[in-house]
């Protein structure tokens, strides 16, 4: 029995393969041992190498070197799965000859979303369990697979309920009593049917959207083919100098970077271990607008009942069937069946009376934009609701620590500034007050980790963290360009060229212009900014050009149609703009472009780090790749 035990997730790093090396040549040599099992202990199998030697070097053995005597066994080798069984912990799976697996347990290859590819078999074997066209949607996806459907695949050969441990022996012995041999999976032959242009052509489609301006894909591509084209020895010896290859770009440097720098982001710094999240249970939104329905959805997803508060029925009518329609949209596309739509519904509870939240753990306030509005909407839930529950405002601009003194739980009192739709955008900005505690703080953490978003911590500063990038940084220097007569067009090519999810421009009409005209009229109540400032959209707000929903703003949009076109209303406006701001019109390359819309990021990073309105520089890197469309 070979039983990997070092918690959390049982990462494999030297000492863990060296622990496998040992104990499979001594299974071998031990002539009263049957079979072998390979399982885990604590709350999963094997989930990957230690990604962490990555950055601080791989240490020896290699993980092939300890795989090659489980495979080469000459007793029938078991691997018992349970929670997640992940790169190469699934690669030391499929390099056993029989595997079994508990029903929630998962298994994949999720190298990919690091930028590196599998380097303990994994682009050799797979193909050789489930043949190379299933192998490369699984490579390119990185998306586990459930136990049921690995069954249905051929990757496991049975699913048992109970101890990984006990179910593995169990089956190890059942192996041994029919006689069952080694089966050595590189021994199998690669069914490539499929696997030819036109099917991966089809795979790299089916994932592009994810695999935009990536290149890791290709290395996968590589090294399946060797996979098909060549016997098992060489073709494992061309996947160590592809994988080896892929640890050495910069994409595999940043996606590792990026997946400790939101780990490291959910721990707060100096919270005394004793400290602990408050449970929660039950949860209040006030407002069932777009931001207030949105997060509802992601309560109710996270399976937290919902009581949802509006001021009036009509108000509340609307909103709830939004949330309908939303979840109808969200059923058509084949994300939840009907039934886990009505699930999600029967957990929200409109109501326009705050007694309804007489029970609640948390309260997420998301009204319209306004202080005093807030402020009369906090104080009154704050009677309401019971003494040891969180207060949170969604608010985007508005000072946290002003918002508090209207309750008499000041310590109590979060920022939980959610990105629209909330029910979909990972990042959730966690601001702290001046009062705000300790526990509050690490209870908005686990509401994070719970809604299954990334929550970063910002201090109650203009505009937090992504925001005062964002105005401060990234599209004031769009507007400076559009006065200078650069069209919009070509300033959101540029920045998408680079690899932005989408251009400011678009995003300023897809949000609604007057959406940032309200926030900066907050914010500059907080801080003066030097013009011009964002004057190209404050002078399409009294306009009523407002983007998408008004059928014109930077750009123009045809009736029921989100295609940004161009605005002939537009240029006009600007020039006038830029002679009363003095702005020169010039000349500006594609290059200058994307520097004078990416370097600004890091300078204001650079500020909000020095004035301690982040905790950490990763924390700013989180926040713009899970909230801003920067690319991770
Ligand atoms: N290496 C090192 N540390 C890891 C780790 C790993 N593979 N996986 C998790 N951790 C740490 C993590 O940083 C955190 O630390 C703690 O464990 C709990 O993680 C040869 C080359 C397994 C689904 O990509 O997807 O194998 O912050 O908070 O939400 O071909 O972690 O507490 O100090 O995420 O329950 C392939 C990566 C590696 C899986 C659990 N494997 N991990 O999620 O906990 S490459 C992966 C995950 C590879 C081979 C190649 C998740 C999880 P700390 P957590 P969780």
């Amino acid at each position: 029995m070979i039983v990997v035990d070092r918690p959390p997730v049982n990462a494999a790093d030297g000492t863990v393969r060296a622990g496998i090396l040992e104990l499979a040549e001594r299974a071998q040599a031990d002539d009263s041992a049957r079979a072998v099992l390979v399982a885990c202990a604590g709350r999963t199998f094997i989930s990957g190498a230690d990604i962490s030697e990555f950055q601080t070097g791989v240490q020896k053995p290699l993980f092939n070197d300890a795989l090659e005597p489980l495979e080469s066994c000459t007793k029938p080798v078991v691997a018992s799965l349970h929670g997640t069984a992940l790169g190469g912990g699934f690669e030391t799976a499929m390099a056993c000859h029989y595997r079994i697996a508990q029903p929630s347990a998962r298994m994949g290859l999720p190298e990919i979303t690091l930028g590196i590819i599998p380097g303990a078999g994994g682009t050799q074997r797979l193909p050789r369990l489930v043949g190379a066209r299933a192998a490369l949607e699984m490579l390119l996806s990185g998306r586990p697979v459930t136990a049921a459907e690995a069954l249905e695949e051929g990757l496991i050969d049975e699913i048992a309920e109970g101890d990984p441990i006990e179910t593995g022996l169990a089956y190890a012995k059942r192996l041994v009593a029919k006689g069952a041999p080694p089966r050595p999976t590189r021994e199998r032959a690669v069914d490539a049917a499929g696997f030819d242009d036109a099917g991966i052509a089809e795979a790299l489609a089916k994932n592009a959207r994810a695999l935009r301006g990536r290149t890791t894909q290709e290395y996968v591509i590589k090294a399946l083919r060797a996979a098909v084209d060549l016997p098992f020895a060489e073709g494992l010896a061309v996947e160590t100098e592809l994988s080896n290859a892929t640890l050495e770009t910069t994409e595999a440097q940043a996606l590792i970077h990026v997946f400790f720098a939101e780990r490291e982001a959910a721990k707060i710094p100096g919270l005394p271990a004793g400290v602990k999240p408050l449970e929660i249970n039950k949860a209040a939104v006030i407002g069932a607008g777009t931001m207030g329905g949105g997060i509802a959805m992601a309560l109710a997803d996270s399976g937290v009942p919902v009581v949802l508060i509006e001021a009036e029925q009509e108000f509340l009518d609307r909103g709830i069937a939004k949330i309908k329609e939303n979840y109808d949209v969200s059923a058509k596309r084949g994300r939840f069946t009907p039934e886990a739509v009505a699930e999600r519904m029967a957990l929200i509870e409109g109501t326009l009376d705050n007694a309804d939240a007489a029970d609640v753990d948390v309260v997420i306030e998301a009204v319209f934009e306004d202080m005093d509005l807030k402020k009369r909407v906090l104080a009154a839930i704050d009677a309401a609701i019971p003494p040891h529950a969180v207060l949170a405002s969604n608010t985007s601009s508005l000072s946290l620590t002003e918002l508090a003194s209207a309750t008499k739980r000041p310590e109590k009192v979060v920022g939980l500034h959610f990105f629209s739709p909330a029910n979909v955008m990972r990042l959730l900005e966690i601001v702290r007050g001046e009062k705000t505690s300790q526990e509050t703080l690490a209870t908005a953490q686990a509401i994070a980790k719970k809604l299954r978003k990334v929550g970063v911590v910002a201090a109650d500063g203009f505009g937090f963290i992504g925001n005062r990038m964002m105005l401060d940084g990234q599209w004031r220097e769009n507007e400076v360009m559009l006065l200078e007569g650069v069209p919009p067009e070509r300033l959101d090519a540029a920045v998408e060229g680079f690899g932005m999810a989408m251009g400011p421009n678009k995003v300023n009409d897809m949000g609604g212009v007057d959406i940032g005209t309200k926030v900066r009229i907050e914010l500059l109540k907080r801080e003066k900014r030097a013009h011009p400032y964002h004057v190209v959209s404050d002078a399409l707000t009294p306009l009523g050009r407002l983007g998408q929903k008004t059928g014109q703003g930077i750009y123009r949009y045809e009736k029921g149609d989100r295609t940004p076109r161009p605005n002939p209303d537009l240029p006009p406006l600007v020039a006038k703009l830029a002679e009363v701001h003095g702005v020169a019109r010039r000349e500006v390359s594609d290059e200058e472009i994307v520097e004078r819309m990416i370097l600004p990021l890091i300078n204001i990073g650079a500020q909000i780090l020095d004035e301690g309105v982040a905790y950490r520089a990763s924390d700013i890197d989180v926040v713009w790749t899970s909230g801003y469309g920067f690319p991770r």
